[in-house]
C-alpha cells in the first residue's frame, strides 16, 4: 500500500536536519523546517522550503515540545514528521501523539519506541527472542539486600544499571560486595533523579568489551533486513568519537550472526523503519545485545558508503507504505571501509571544554573518497544551547588502510577558525598504533586520554621535554588567536605534546560513569 509523502516536517536542527532535507528534495518531497530563535539563521533553516519558528533558543522552548511541533505539522498540511536523532526521535508520547493526528511519525510503532526505552522490558523480550543478552537480572531489585543476594549469583564484578538508563546514567561498576550497598543507593537515587524511575537491576560486568551495532531496516509488511555493523568503540565518556564499518574484528560468519540476531531483536518489537541494535562483543567472540536505539543515528553514513543503501530516503520509503526493495533481502555484504569522525566544538586541550562562538573561517575538505554531512557554513553563531557536534567528515576507501590514509589527507585540507574543535584528537588517534592496528575496546580512548599515552609512532622520552619552550609558545598563541592551530603540519608534532600534557591535566578530574 502506497500513500505517498508530499510534505514533511523536520524536527531537528543542525546537520541531520540538512541530512533529511537532502533526502526529501531527491524524492521530491516538499521539507518544512522548524526553528528556534538561536537558529533563524541556521542552515537547515535556509535550505527548507519553509520554515516555522517555534520559540526561543532553550530546546525545552522549542524543539522539544511536542504537542506545537505536531499541531504545526497538521496546520501546514504536512503528511509526516522526520524527528532526526535526539530531541523527540525516541519519546513514545510525541509518536502516539503523531499517530492520534494522523501525521505519519518517520520511525516505528510508539509502543516499539517504549518497549525499547526500558532496559528491563527489553531484555525480558530479547531473551523471550533467543537474542543473547548479559547474564543477570530482569527484575527490578527491592532493596541492596535483593542486590546483592543476585550479585552473588552473578558474581562478580557486576553492573548496577537503570532500568530507565542510557548514556551511563544510574549505572555502577561494582567490583566486590562490600562497595555494593553504597552502589545500589548511588544508582538507585540518579536513576529516580533522572528518568523519574528508580528502578535498577544487574547485570555481570563484560570486561574491556567493544561496541558492536547493527543498522536493521524494517518495512510494513514485516520484512526486516541487517545492513550489517558498524564498529563504536572509540568514544570518550559515553560521546562516540569516530565509527567505521566495517569492524575490523567482525569476519562474515560473525555478521551474519549478528544480523540474524538484530533482525530477531527488531522483530521481536514488530519494527518499521531504520533502527540499531547496539551489542557488546567481548574479546572471546561472545556478543550480548546492550540495547535499540528506535531512530536514525548520527553514525549511520558508515553504513552508507559501504552497503550504498540512502537510509534516510529508505526510511522515507518505508513511511511512504513501499516494501524493502529485492535487492536487500537476501542480505549484504560490505564493500569496502568507511570511517566517520565527529568535528565538535570543544576544546581538546582544555579539558574539552565547550567553545561557542562565530566561525570566521570554514574551509571542509574534498576529493576522492570524502563526504562531509555538515550543518554549519562560514558565519555561523555556535551557541552553548545544543549538541556541540558542528559536522562530520566520512571517508571510504578500498581496504581500511586506504581510509585511513585519506582521512589524514582530508583532516589535513580542514581549517576552521574563530572556534575551538577537536580535529586535533584526530590528528592524534591516526598516528596511534593500536587505532591504526584496529585493536580497541570501549574504554581505550578514556584510558589512552588519562594516561597521557595517545602518542606518537615517533619515540617521546625526549621529544617531551624538548618542546616544551615550543609547547608554551603554542600554548599562548593557542589563547591568543582563536584558531584550532593544529591544520598545519609545521606545528603539529608540537600540538602533539602539548596535547598529552592537557590530556595529563585532564586526567586529575576522573570519569563520571562507575
Ligand atoms: C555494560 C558494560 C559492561 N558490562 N554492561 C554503557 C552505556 C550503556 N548503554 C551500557 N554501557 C555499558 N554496559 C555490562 N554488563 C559497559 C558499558 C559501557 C559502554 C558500552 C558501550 C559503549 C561505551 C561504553 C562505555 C563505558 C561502559
Amino acid at each position: 500500500m502506497k500513500n505517498g509523502l508530499r510534505k514533511v516536517l523536520v524536527a531537528n536542527r543542525g546537520e541531520i536536519a540538512v541530512r533529511v532535507i537532502r533526502a526529501l528534495r531527491e524524492r521530491g518531497i516538499v521539507s518544512v523546517a522548524v526553528y528556534s530563535e538561536a537558529d533563524r539563521d541556521g542552515l537547515a533553516t535556509q535550505m527548507a522550503d519553509e520554515a516555522h519558528c517555534i520559540g526561543p533558543a532553550p530546546s525545552i522552548k522549542s524543539y522539544l515540545r511536542a504537542p506545537e511541533i505536531v499541531d504545526l505539522a497538521f496546520r501546514v498540511g504536512a503528511d509526516a514528521i522526520h524527528p532526526g536523532y535526539g530531541f523527540l526521535s525516541e519519546n513514545a508520547d510525541f509518536a502516539r501523539r503523531c499517530e492520534e493526528r494522523g501525521v505519519t511519525f518517520i520511525g516505528p510503532s510508539s509502543e516499539a519506541i517504549a518497549a525499547m526505552g526500558s532496559k528491563i522490558e527489553s531484555r525480558r523480550l530479547m531473551r523471550a527472542a533467543g537474542v543473547p543478552i548479559v547474564p543477570g537480572g530482569t527484575e527490578p531489585l527491592a532493596d541492596a539486600e535483593a542486590a546483592r543476594a543476585a550479585a552473588r549469583e552473578i558474581g562478580y564484578p557486576v553492573m548496577l544499571k537503570a532500568s530507565a538508563g542510557g548514556g551511563g546514567k544510574g549505572m555502577r561498576l561494582v567490583r566486590e560486595e562490600e562497595e555494593l550497598g553504597a552502589a545500589f543507593r548511588g544508582a538507585s537515587s540518579e536513576a529516580g533523579a533522572s528518568f523519574n524511575d528508580p528502578s535498577v537491576y544487574v547485570e555481570r560486568y563484560v570486561e574491556r568489551p567493544r561496541h558492536v551495532e547493527i543498522q536493521v531496516l524494517g518495512d510494513h509488511s514485516g520484512r526486516i533486513v541487517s545492513l550489517g555493523e558498524r564498529e563504536c568503540s572509540l568514544q570518550r565518556r559515553h560521546q562516540k568519537v569516530v565509527e567505521e564499518a566495517p569492524s575490523p574484528v567482525v569476519d562474515a560468519d560473525l555478521r551474519r550472526r549478528m544480523g540474524d540476531a538484530a533482525v530477531c531483536a527488531a522483530g521481536a518489537v514488530n519494527y518499521v523503519g531504520a533502527g540499531t541494535v547496539e551489542f557488546l562483543l567481548d574479546p572471546s567472540g561472545e556478543f550480548y545485545f546492550l540495547e535499540m536505539n528506535t531512530r536514525i543515528q548520527v553514525e549511520h553514513p558508515v553504513t552508507e558508503l559501504v552497503t550504498g543503501v540512502d537510509i534516510v530516503a529508505a526510511q522515507l520509503d518505508i513511511a511512504a507504505g513501499e516494501p524493502l526493495p529485492e535487492a536487500l533481502l537476501g542480505g549484504i555484504e560490505p564493500r569496502g571501509h568507511a570511517v566517520e569522525v565527529r568535528l565538535y566544538a570543544e576544546d581538546p586541550f582544555r579539558g574539552f571544554a565547550p567553545s561557542p562562538g562565530r566561525i570566521e573561517l570554514l574551509r571542509l575538505p574534498e576529493g576522492p573518497g570524502v563526504r562531509n554531512d555538515c550543518g554549519v557554513y562560514e558565519g555561523t553563531e555556535v551557541t552553548i544551547h545544543y549538541d556541540p557536534m558542528l559536522a562530520k567528515l566520512i571517508v571510504w576507501g578500498r581496504d581500511r588502510a586506504q581510509a585511513l590514509a585519506r582521512l589524514r589527507r582530508a583532516l589535513a585540507e580542514t581549517r576552521i577558525e574563530g572556534i575551538r574543535t577537536n580535529l586535533a584528537l584526530f590528528e592524534l588517534l591516526l598516528e596511534d598504533e593500536d587505532f591504526i592496528a584496529g585493536n580497541m575496546d570501549i574504554s581505550m580512548l578514556d584510558r589512552k586520554l588519562e594516561n597521557g599515552d595517545l602518542q606518537t609512532s615517533a619515540p617521546r622520552e625526549d621529544t617531551l621535554e624538548a618542546d616544551l619552550p615550543v609547547v608554551a609558545a603554542v600554548l599562548a598563541h593557542l589563547g591568543r588567536t582563536s584558531s584550532n592551530g593544529v591544520a598545519g603540519t609545521s606545528i603539529g608534532a608540537t600540538a602533539r605534546s602539548n596535547w598529552q600534557l592537557a590530556a595529563r591535566r585532564e586526567s586529575r578530574r576522573g570519569t563520571t560513569w562507575n
